[in-house]
């Protein structure tokens, strides 16, 4: 805007429209964004929080990461990889809008390219969620339709002025329609974010978990001896509480299924279809076993590793009820999210290895993250072949005719557990006092069993360790030993001695394709 038109207000041509300012035009796109993604998560909230764009886009990005990233992110992040994942997406998100703003200054075109396409973006991802009907794509509309009224509106309001002097009166109007409008907008998108959360909490799963109440058993399992485990001695408790026990899926929020929603089918190459509700599981004679469950992805000295006492049906019995056909080879399973795995008809009909469908560990309905209502497992296997959660289908077929998740994705189709061993007392790098020095930690090769632990100092001679009771084949079994440590700082290694005699291999091997292997060591400085 040039003087003379300061100048001339009253010329006839209309004054130009002056451009937003850069934080105000950039605040506007930010704002959009955020009015966008608030009302599609309360839409979702309606009908199922996975149509939340920002979440279904959340897990497209999981599912179409590269395997070795996606393998990075879980050692890294554990747990909290999805945290990391969505934070960067809102990081992304918001610079981009931030953007999108800024160069909507002269008008407000590209500014509307770009939240059209960030709603088609999440339309997009919500059509390719296995678990949602056309109906969750209400959810990504109202995201496009608030977001794209919104920024008009601001763009409309923003203080077009902002570059004359404050105490032009048009300008200060304009500016604090501007900050009520944007304030306005902040406010609403909080509220509507939050209403969706709160509308699809009282649509979850909890209560109907608390309504099964506590499972009990026709055939429990064995008692842990007391000397199972050397919990005294730093070894992780024989059984892991339910709350401590490992997760790891690609599920960015929990899957949400009432006992009452959920049934199982199982088809393919059977006799005859069968299809099973909660109530026709909970009521046969349920059976209780122990199993330490491990992932593929736990490197050397991971903690991807637990225990627990599951209570469900024998697969096999199920199996048996509809008559798998001969040449099946592998169950195709699928989860309520769309995740599959497969896993081997032999290793699921082999009644000696106890394969279940479970609907509970210690003593409770399975907690929701960990699969509820009802999930697989299968002991010797590593999870991603043989422990779908929240299992809804169970198709009998071969390996050619369907690809699980993790198979497509470079890991391997089989994938028994590999023998391992860790040392848990000390970890990190330990400063402790020369001489007796305890060591102790756990062992597993499930289906095998564990034949013995050793230890050694450097490039010392190996020593034997004391291993606790045997609980069965399937389990972990922990060690103990004292070594004598001489001043200075050392790498105590351990190893263990399967019971098919096969000894873990000292190569390091990563855990794409089938499990790493190697021998876990820690830095001791002893003083
Ligand atoms: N639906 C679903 N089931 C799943 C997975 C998943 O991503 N989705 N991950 C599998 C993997 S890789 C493992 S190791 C186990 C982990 O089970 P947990 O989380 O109960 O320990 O679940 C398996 N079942
Ligand atoms: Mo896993």
């Amino acid at each position: 805007m040039t003087a003379t038109e300061l100048d001339t207000p009253e010329a006839p041509s209309a004054p130009p429209r002056a451009r937003p300012r850069f934080f105000a035009a950039a605040f506007t796109g930010v704002l959009a964004l955020a009015a966008a993604l608030a009302a599609g998560h309360l839409v979702a909230g309606f009908i199922s929080i996975n149509a939340s764009p920002y979440l279904a886009v959340g897990n497209g990005a999981i599912d179409l990461t590269p395997v070795e990233l996606k393998d990075f992110a879980v050692r890294t992040f554990g747990t909290y990889d999805k945290l990391v994942l969505l934070g960067s997406m809102a990081v992304v998100m918001v610079l981009a809008a931030a953007l999108a703003g800024v160069l909507s200054r002269r008008s407000p075109i590209p500014g509307t390219i770009v939240i059209v396409l960030f709603g088609l973006i999440g339309g997009f991802a919500v059509s390719q969620r296995p678990d949602l009907t056309v109906v969750a794509l209400l959810a990504p509309i109202a995201s496009l339709v608030v977001g794209v009224a919104v920024f008009l509106l601001l763009h409309r309001i923003a203080p077009r002025v902002w570059r004359e002097p404050e105490s032009d009166e048009k300008t200060g109007t304009s500016r604090r329609s501007f900050l009520l409008g944007g304030a306005g907008v902040a406010v609403g998108a909080g509220a509507l974010g939050l209403g969706g959360q709160l509308i699809s909490t009282t649509r979850d799963a909890t209560a109907s978990r608390e309504a099964v109440g506590k499972l009990v058993p026709a055939r429990t399992a064995p008692m842990i001896p007391a000397d199972a485990d050397f919990a005294k001695l730093g070894t992780p408790p024989f059984l892991t509480p339910n709350d401590k026990f490992y997760r790891v899926d690609t599920a960015l929020s929990v899957p949400q299924v009432r006992t009452e929603d959920w049934s199982l089918r199982l088809h393919g190459m059977v006799d005859r279809e069968v299809r099973y509700s909660y109530n026709d599981i909970r009521n046969r004679p349920l059976v209780e076993r122990t199993v330490t469950m491990t992932c593929v992805s736990n490197e050397v000295g991971g903690d991807y590793v637990s225990t627990s006492n599951f209570i469900g049906v024998d697969l096999a019995d199920l199996l048996a009820e509809a008559g798998v056909k001969p040449g099946a080879e592998q169950l195709f399973c699928t989860s309520v999210d769309g995740w599959t795995s497969g896993t081997p008809v032999a290793a699921a009909q082999d009644r000696g290895r106890g394969a279940m469908l479970a609907i509970g560990m210690n003593g409770e309905p399975l907690p929701l993250e960990h699969g509820f209502p009802a999930r697989l497992v299968t002991p010797g296997l590593y999870g991603y072949v043989s422990a779908t959660k929240w299992v809804v289908d169970i198709e009998v077929t071969t390996w050619a005719a369907r690809q699980a998740y993790w198979l497509k994705r470079s890991w391997s189709q089989e994938a028994p557990i590999k023998t391992e061993s860790r040392i848990d007392t000390h970890r990190g790098f330990a400063n402790v006092q020369k001489g007796k020095v305890r060591v102790a930690g756990v062992a597993w090769a499930q289906h095998t069993g564990i034949e013995k632990v050793e230890v050694r100092i450097d490039q010392g001679p190996w020593q034997q360790t004391t291993l606790s009771k045997e609980v069965n084949l399937n389990t972990w079994r922990m060690w103990w030993t004292e070594i004598d440590l001489p001043a200075g700082v050392h790498q105590v290694f351990c190893r263990a001695t399967d019971k098919s005699g096969y000894t873990q291999t000292d190569q390091r091997a990563g855990t794409v394709p089938n499990g790493a292997t190697g021998w876990h060591n820690v830095t001791f400085t002893a003083a």
